[in-house]
């Protein structure tokens, strides 16, 4: 009777070490395919990326190139720029939109040289507002996913520009704007303190990186350089792609692809 009774027990014991088994393997096995598939779409994101191309005006540089008094420049990049990279179909979004900003009357050029294409550092080829913070606004027409900012100021001689903030927002007004980068340290244009550095301008534009933040709007603000007070702008461009609202846009966007 004892011994039927031992092998009762042990014939439970066995069967629930199966039971275990089996689970610990399904479990063990759901963990392994989400890892295998999070690691799937990390190299098809991965993948998905590709080098930002920007199509640059020709060098150029008005007598020597100086040395900048500054307390908050960034250091001088050596060798290459590196490669920016963007999801695949990302476009400059801003070519040709509507600015409109806080001077309406420049003293030099009209606002619709920010967006017209022409990056050259010609004379001529820049709008120019005038002392003090200012800020020009692009209206991409359409909220956006946005990966990189690209900005020419003013290349023609050797110069950083002051209080540099972007900032995206779906409101024109910018009441609660996304700020990508801001190089006002001291916060003189009271838009909140920024960690980023000044930059010495050049040919090749400065690539703002956005991190697919969405918006239809881009802010952008200086407060004149290390050259002079006037606020310079050759050409922005913004790269993303727009947000598609609903199925028929989604449809209509990849059929305008
Ligand atoms: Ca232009
Ligand atoms: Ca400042």
């Amino acid at each position: 009777m004892k011994g039927a009774m031992q092998m009762k027990q042990d014939s439970f014991v066995f069967k629930t070490a199966i039971v275990c088994a089996c689970l610990c393997a399904m479990v063990s096995g759901t963990v392994s395919a989400q890892a295998s598939d999070s690691k799937k779409q990390e190299t098809s994101s991965k993948s998905d990326l590709v080098p930002l191309e920007l199509e640059l005006p020709k060098f150029v540089l008005i007598g020597t190139e100086k040395d900048i008094k500054s307390n908050n420049l960034e250091k001088k990049r050596k060798g290459k720029r590196p490669p920016f990279m963007v999801p695949k179909g990302t476009v400059n979004l801003a070519l040709k939109k509507r600015v409109s900003g806080s001077d309406d009357f420049p003293i030099i050029g009209e606002m619709g040289y920010v967006t017209d294409g022409d990056k050259e550092g010609t004379h001529g080829s820049s709008v120019e507002f005038g002392p003090g913070l200012q800020h020009v606004q692009i209206d991409l027409e359409k909220t956006s996913k946005i990966h990189a900012v690209v900005i020419w100021h003013f290349f023609r001689n050797t110069c950083a520009f002051k209080d540099v903030v972007v900032q995206v927002c779906n409101d024109p007004d910018f009441i609660k704007p996304t700020t990508i980068f801001n190089n006002d340290h001291n916060n003189s244009a009271g838009l909140g303190r920024g960690k980023d550095k000044e930059y010495i301008e050049s040919y090749e534009g400065r690539i703002i990186k956005a991190g697919g933040v969405e918006g239809r709007y881009v802010r952008l603000y200086s407060n004149g350089s290390t050259a002079d007070d006037i606020n310079h702008y050759i050409e922005v461009e913004v790269y993303g792609k727009p947000v598609p609202r609903d199925s028929k846009q989604l449809a209509l966007t990849e059929t305008e692809q």
